[in-house]
This record gives structure tokens, C-alpha cells and sequence, in this order.
């Protein structure tokens, strides 16, 4: 095992006892290979995390915040519509890219190709993409 991912692997027990304490979903627990929406801001409220190819969330129109971590695949891909439709913004993989993978707020915008845009409560389903 590396020496970064010890360093992740200690940061998340880390993340994910204090904020299971305090009874609160962390980003730490978009486990590997899943891509997460959280009801609330900054990974609060109803949780939902998918790691299929595709698909639509059950929490629909109802996301604040949202992370990626992908096991094989560089990008998560968040759609406005169901079935992967409408307008979209993409996230990378926090364990294979390590950058641009989470957001706190997604009124402000989110991503490199959401910025700027309000996408609070809009997201209705994902793909994984650069597999
Ligand atoms: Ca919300
Ligand atoms: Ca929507």
C-alpha cells in the first residue's frame, strides 16, 4: 500500500468517526466505486449513492450536494433529467483524479462545467464515464 493511500485511508476513518458521531453523513462515506447526492448542504440530510453504470437516484430533485468516487472510472456525470437526460454537470473520481470530485453547495454552482449555474435540488440521474 502507498504512502498516499495510508494517508486516505486515515483521513477518511478519521472523517468517517467524527462525523458518525455527531449522526451526520460525511463526504467521506461516497465510498469507493460509488458516485453520492446528499439531500442537505455540505453532505447533510438523505443520502444516495449508486455504483451501476447508470441509472436514475431515488432522490430526486432533492440534492445539495454531491461527490464522486469512482473505482474505474475517471468522471461521474450528474443530469438534470431522468434516464440521463437534459442538461448536465460532471464530477471526477476523488480516488483516481483527487481533484473537482465534491461539492458542499450546488446553488453556486459545481464542477468545471456547472460553474456558475444554480443546481440545487435539480439532479436526477448519473452516469460514469472515462471508464
Ligand atoms: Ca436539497
Ligand atoms: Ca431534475
Amino acid at each position: 500500500m502507498g504512502k498516499a493511500m495510508r494517508f486516505l485511508l486515515m483521513i477518511g476513518a478519521a472523517f468517517g468517526f467524527t462525523f458518525g458521531a455527531m449522526g451526520v453523513a460525511s463526504a467521506a462515506e461516497c465510498g469507493s466505486g460509488y458516485t453520492c447526492i446528499w439531500q442537505n448542504n455540505d453532505y447533510g440530510g438523505d443520502y444516495n449513492a449508486r455504483s451501476i453504470n447508470s441509472g436514475d437516484f431515488s432522490l430526486n430533485n432533492a440534492a445539495s450536494s454531491a461527490g464522486a468516487n469512482g473505482a474505474t472510472c475517471r468522471t461521474s456525470r450528474f443530469y438534470d433529467g431522468t434516464g440521463q437526460s437534459g442538461s448536465y454537470f460532471t464530477l471526477s473520481s476523488a480516488q483516481l483524479v483527487g481533484s473537482n470530485y465534491q461539492d458542499p453547495n450546488l446553488s453556486n454552482g459545481v464542477g468545471n462545467d456547472g460553474a456558475g449555474i444554480n443546481w440545487d435540488n435539480r439532479v436526477s440521474s448519473y452516469q460514469f464515464l472515462n471508464c
